[in-house]
């Protein structure tokens, strides 16, 4: 079963772990999802995790004594382990990149608050065989820490695991799905009853019953979107 750690000075957060189908995969024993508080791992009467910025500059910066003993806390089973350190400055998340995490034994997700975390985290465990390091961002805008991107790229991972979907058919059709070219197409518009609403009518081919002249109209509806949307 693909093991889930994650990592953060806000467990609380991830209580919304336990709902719909993330908590249904977790009781169904589809995935086992951990949560640790960093500061159980802080030294201290203050049980500090951050400290000032060497150079200089706003903010804080997370020390790393406390994210190492973490991170080797979680990692002691063998590996490999893929540590993901959330950062604006990450690589920007994708379908495809959630698509390959899903296939992934072990994640632990690093959740920086702050300025983020002493880079020498990523130095040291990029250099460790048994570690993976992604820096990854959820998005081209600055959110006040990990939290929030890591429920993001759990629900985007989580839901490409085997099992975890009612019906898998429908991840054929979803948006960012890789056409055969390779490119990812956002979803054709959908409608359901009734067939007018508010003088809007739901277009008329789609209840044709023709299945060769749907499946081109919602190709061709796709690819408008895909185009509006770049
Ligand atoms: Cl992963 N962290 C923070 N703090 N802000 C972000 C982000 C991550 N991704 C986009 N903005």
């Amino acid at each position: 079963m693909a093991r889930f750690d994650l990592i953060t000075i806000f467990p609380d957060y991830f209580e919304a772990l336990e709902l719909s189908l993330i908590g249904k995969a977790r009781t169904q024993g589809l995935v086992d999802i951990a949560v640790h508080d960093l500061r159980d791992h802080a030294e201290g009467v203050h049980k500090s995790v951050d400290d000032t910025p060497y150079g200089g500059g706003a903010g804080m910066v997370m020390s790393p004594e406390p994210w190492g003993k973490a991170i080797d806390l979680v990692s002691q089973g063998s590996g490999p382990h893929d540590l993901i350190i959330l950062t604006p400055a990450g690589k920007k998340f994708t379908q495809a990149m959630a698509e390959e995490f899903s296939h992934r034994e072990h994640l632990i997700f690093a959740c920086g608050r702050y300025e983020g975390i002493d880079h020498r985290v990523t130095e040291f465990y990029s250099s460790q065989p048994e570690f993976r390091v992604h820096e990854v961002s959820i998005g081209d805008y600055v959110l006040n820490g990990g939290e929030v991107a890591t429920l993001v790229m759990l629900e985007a991972i989580i839901r490409l695991i085997p099992g975890v979907l009612g019906n898998p058919l429908s991840l054929a059709e979803e948006s960012h799905t890789l056409t055969s070219e390779g490119e990812a197409i956002v979803e054709y518009p959908n409608f359901t009853k009734p067939p007018e609403w508010r003088g809007l009518e739901v277009p008329e081919i789609l209840l044709s019953g023709n299945h060769a002249a749907i499946k081109a109209f919602r190709t061709q509806e796709a690819v408008k979107r895909t185009v509006n949307r770049e």
